[in-house]
């Protein structure tokens, strides 16, 4: 069975954590503690009917892009950039923060994930268009609009972005294949792991 490392970037307080525990668990809490240090968690996503193991990596106090480290990025096989509808200016850090990762890793899938849709009143037409013309311009493999609250989209955006990779990495050579991790099987009971 395949391992793919996903990244979860973006601005602090975008909704990383709660994206993670939506996809692992199909919950939310408005209480999830402020990330500390870096939490995995694993879910098994089937495409084709081929079951794949996906990592997912959500690190803390990312308020700096340029914290992200070298280990952070090591064997990532695809990215999730998150940015929060209801704060214009995470929207605007999304191209810093997909810059920063390419200068970790090689060239692999990201998505946009622009999250906290069940905040959106009235008309944001054109905060829509902004997103899908910010990911146009920026190279991201698809741009979703998303909500940990209540789950839209959450597992569409991850469900492409796995297929993006399996599709890279098919189109790779096998000497290039070395985007699947290996991991021992040290997540809770909940699915994540703290480190
Ligand atoms: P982070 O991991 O990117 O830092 P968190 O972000 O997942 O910790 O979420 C930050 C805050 O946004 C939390 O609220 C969380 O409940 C809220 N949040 C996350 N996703 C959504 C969403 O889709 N909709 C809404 N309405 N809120 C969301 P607090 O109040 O704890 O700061
Ligand atoms: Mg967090």
């Amino acid at each position: 069975m395949t391992f793919y490392k996903v990244l979860l970037v973006g601005d602090s307080a975008t909704g990383k954590t709660s994206l993670a525990h939506r996809i692992v668990q199909d919950t939310f809490s408005e209480s999830y503690k402020a990330t500390i240090g870096c939490e995995f968690a694993l879910k098994i996503i089937e495409l084709a009917g081929i079951p794949h193991r996906v990592q997912l990596w959500d690190l803390a106090g990312q308020d700096r892009i340029s914290a992200i480290s070298r280990v952070y990025c090591r064997d990532a096989a695809g990215v999730v950039v998150v940015c929060d509808l209801s704060r214009e200016e995470s929207v605007g850090r999304v191209k810093a923060w997909k810059a920063c990762v390419e200068e970790q890793t090689k060239n692999i899938p990201m998505v946009l994930c622009c999250n906290k849709t069940d905040l959106m009143r009235g008309n944001w037409d054109t905060l829509h268009s902004r997103c899908e013309q910010l990911s146009e311009e920026a190279g991201f493999r698809g741009v979703f609009f998303c909500s940990a609250k209540t789950g839209e989209s959450v597992n569409e955006a991850l469900l492409h972005l796995i297929t993006e990779i399996w599709s890279a990495q098919a189109q790779a050579s096998p000497q290039e294949e070395t985007h699947s991790v290996k991991l021992g099987s040290s997540a809770g009971k909940d699915g994540f792991c703290k480190c």
